[in-house]
């Protein structure tokens, strides 16, 4: 329960700091629109740890990997991106 009001108050945070007005705001965020994390795998076990994230994304927000890890383990499976990238997380690099 702790982990899910934490993890609210994070998302809370990050959209109050990155929701800035834009004119090209766009309803149809798509997963295309995600930083392209093709390669990132180093090691290949289908999941993707920050430092792997980093390689792709140098400047990529610990943040932003952590709000996206909702199930904590310290690495982002193919589901924890999805969403991530609909949610508008992984936009830009
Ligand atoms: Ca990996
Ligand atoms: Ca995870």
């Amino acid at each position: 329960m702790k982990k899910i009001i934490v993890f609210s108050a994070m998302l809370f945070i990050i959209f109050s700091v990155f929701a800035m007005p834009s004119p090209k705001l766009s309803s149809s965020v798509s997963v295309s629109d995600c930083i392209s994390l093709e390669g990132a795998d180093i090691n290949g076990d289908g999941l993707l740890s920050y430092a792997e994230i980093l390689t792709v994304c140098p400047t990529f927000p610990v943040l932003l990997f952590n709000a996206a890890d909702t199930n904590g383990d310290g690495l982002l499976d193919q589901d924890e991106v999805d969403v991530a990238c609909k949610a508008g997380l992984f936009y830009g690099c």
